[in-house]
């Protein structure tokens, strides 16, 4: 069976949505990350990104991580690339063409998204915003991810997903790379398009039992 190394509250939940998708079990290792705990190294320390029988798996100390038939494959990307083109239902790809538009859209999304998405996660949607430095960062965040969503929105203006017509893997990895930057509000606003996709893409149900299993795990 499918291992996942990680818990659902870390990119292992664009893993776990995409097994809901194609019905796929998995057994699920909750590997914590090193940072959310107090001593990661102390013995006793929940499995975390700095143990050591983790990192021998993945020396990137980095979840999510796979082994799937004996291969052991981290990049969350990488990963639901991967199980996308392996068990081939309308999710995944159907032919090269489609293949490289699903790359496309994951690795622009991880490279011109996800890093001011994630700013935007860790001081703004958290309520953690201390300072004028803060905002500061923020609003330099926001600036700069106006230029990828322009080119998001006017493809999802004219396409109900990004490729082939039908929800695929390159919407699941967009839409988790989206959602870290959806609670900025002001952001989100002058983009119709992208907010009704993602919110079709978090309508599904399989994006809904990920979801629920990372409520339930502690914050
Ligand atoms: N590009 C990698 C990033 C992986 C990553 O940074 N994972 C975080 C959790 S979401 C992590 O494991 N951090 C562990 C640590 O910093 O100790 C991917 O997409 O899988």
């Amino acid at each position: 069976m499918l291992i996942i190394h990680g818990v659902t509250r870390s990119r292992a939940s664009r893993v776990i949505w995409l097994c809901h998708e194609l019905d796929l079990p998995f057994r699920q290792v909750p590997v914590i990350q090193a940072y959310r705990i107090a001593d990661a190294d102390a013995p006793g320390a929940p499995s975390n990104t700095h143990s050591p029988d983790f990192l021998a798996l993945s020396p990137a100390g980095a979840v999510p991580v796979i082994e799937d038939e004996g291969l052991v494959l981290s990049e969350s990307l990488a990963i639901t690339l991967h199980l996308a083109r392996k068990h081939g239902t309308s999710v995944g790809p159907q032919d090269y063409a489609e293949d490289a538009l699903m790359g496309q859209w994951s690795f622009y999304g991880a490279t011109a998204i996800e890093p001011d998405a994630l700013t935007i996660l860790m001081l703004h949607n958290r309520g953690t915003l201390q300072d004028a430095d803060d905002a500061g960062i923020v609003a330099h965040a926001a600036e700069r991810l106006v230029r990828p969503l322009k080119v998001l929105e006017e493809h999802l203006a004219i396409h109900a997903y990004l490729v082939g017509g039908r929800f695929t893997v390159a919407d699941l990895n967009m839409a988790e790379i989206m959602r870290y930057a959806q609670g900025h509000g002001a952001l989100m606003e002058p983009f119709p398009a992208i907010r009704a996709w993602l919110s079709a893409c978090q309508d599904r149900p399989a994006f809904k039992a990920m979801w629920q299993a990372r409520l339930a795990e502690p914050e």
